[in-house]
């Protein structure tokens, strides 16, 4: 990253391995940052040690964090402009979580309503990384120096806490954390499901047909679109009352650029089977391209562990710079070398 000799202010993002992403993470977080990465010195993570809360399969979630870093290229991020690595070869970032945990009160973590909701879905296995998975986060975050954060909607509230963390340590110790801002788009931020409009678009989502995964075949795509869950009116408009049929335009409006008004003036007297259509239309050319190239970066796994071990150890070397400094201010004892 020369970009700090550019003197660009600094983006941190990152997503989880734990499935192929959907069209929800593309359109909220992944095709924001491609936008992004000219005017910034990025970091894009795979957050693997995120992904452990929820008890995955080894070998798979192997596989899929490689998938995700190739996922990344595939979808415009520039490797030789980004800092694109695996969350877990980075130790400073489970160091710097555990300074953290001790400047994060038991009451902000109980608050999270990502904490409520996987809690009552994983009943079985409500782990304390469950619980601290915003520390981590917040660690990922202050570590960089971030400036800016862009996320989905629903991170916006673990992003709260990472600023109140770093305001807080920085009350204490002086100046050590730049406090992020978070980049949530306007359009896009929230994508549904298909089959449930009032829920998040979620890769984990037990029902296939609720979200589209950015490797899905172009004809299931297609279904999937023209299975999606309307309502019994047959009218196009652009309302919270009619969710299924807004977050087909959102989806419309997010792909092609264009505004949510002259998207509704586009459906307005034409039916629902029209609309599903051109969605399909729209979303099938913009993924088509990406899962080619996808298709063909995947064959060359060299160049993705090439890339992951000489961005790994520039993350280090950034990382390692902020940790140090917040030991000190702690009062650990300072290393001689
Ligand atoms: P999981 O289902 O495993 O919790 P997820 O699909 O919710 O995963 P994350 O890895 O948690 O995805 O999120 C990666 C990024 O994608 C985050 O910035 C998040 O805000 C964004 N994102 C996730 N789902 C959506 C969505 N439905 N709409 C817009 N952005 C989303
Ligand atoms: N918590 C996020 C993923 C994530 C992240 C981050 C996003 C982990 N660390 C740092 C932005 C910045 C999620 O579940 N979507």
């Amino acid at each position: 990253m020369n970009a700090q000799a550019e003197n660009k202010k600094i983006i941190f993002s990152g997503v989880q391995p734990t499935g192929v992403i959907t069209l929800g993470n593309y359109l909220g977080a992944i095709k924001n940052w491609t936008k992004l990465q000219d005017d910034y010195n990025c970091l894009f993570c795979v957050v693997d040690m995120h992904s452990i809360t929820v008890r995955q399969d080894p070998a798979l979630l192997r596989k899929r964090a490689r998938d995700l870093l190739t996922m990344y290229i595939a979808a415009g991020l520039d490797p030789e402009k980004n800092i694109m690595y695996y969350q877990s070869h980075v130790s400073a970032h489970a160091e710097l979580s555990w300074i953290l945990n001790c400047f994060t009160y038991m009451g902000e973590l109980s608050r999270m309503t990502q904490f409520k909701e996987k809690s009552a879905k994983n009943g079985a296995n409500i782990n304390s990384g469950l619980f601290t998975y915003p520390v981590l986060m917040a660690a990922d975050i202050l570590l960089y120096q971030t400036d800016l954060v862009p996320v989905g909607h629903d991170q916006k509230q673990h992003l709260e806490l990472a600023r109140e963390i770093g305001t807080r340590f920085n009350n204490i110790y002086g100046d050590v954390f730049t406090i992020p801002e978070p980049y949530i788009a306007k359009v896009g931020a929230k994508i549904m499901s298909l089959q449930e409009p009032t829920k998040k678009m979620s890769k984990s989502d037990e029902n296939p047909n609720g979200y589209i995964s950015l490797l899905d075949d172009i004809n299931v795509i297609k279904n999937k679109i023209k299975r999606a869950v309307t309502d019994s009116d047959r009218e196009v408009t652009y309302s919270e009352h009619k969710p299924g049929v807004k977050n087909l335009i959102d989806i419309y409006a997010c792909i092609t650029g264009e505004s949510i008004e002259s998207c509704v003036d586009r459906f307005t007297g034409k039916g629902y089977g029209e609309l599903k259509l051109e969605v399909a239309e729209a979303v099938v050319e913009e993924l088509r391209p990406v899962q080619e190239r996808f298709k063909d970066l995947q064959k060359n796994k060299d160049y993705i562990d090439q890339i992951v071990k000489k961005n790994g150890e520039t993350a280090n070397y950034l990382a390692t710079k902020t940790l140090r400094k917040v030991q000190k201010k702690v009062g650990f004892p300072v290393r001689i070398r």
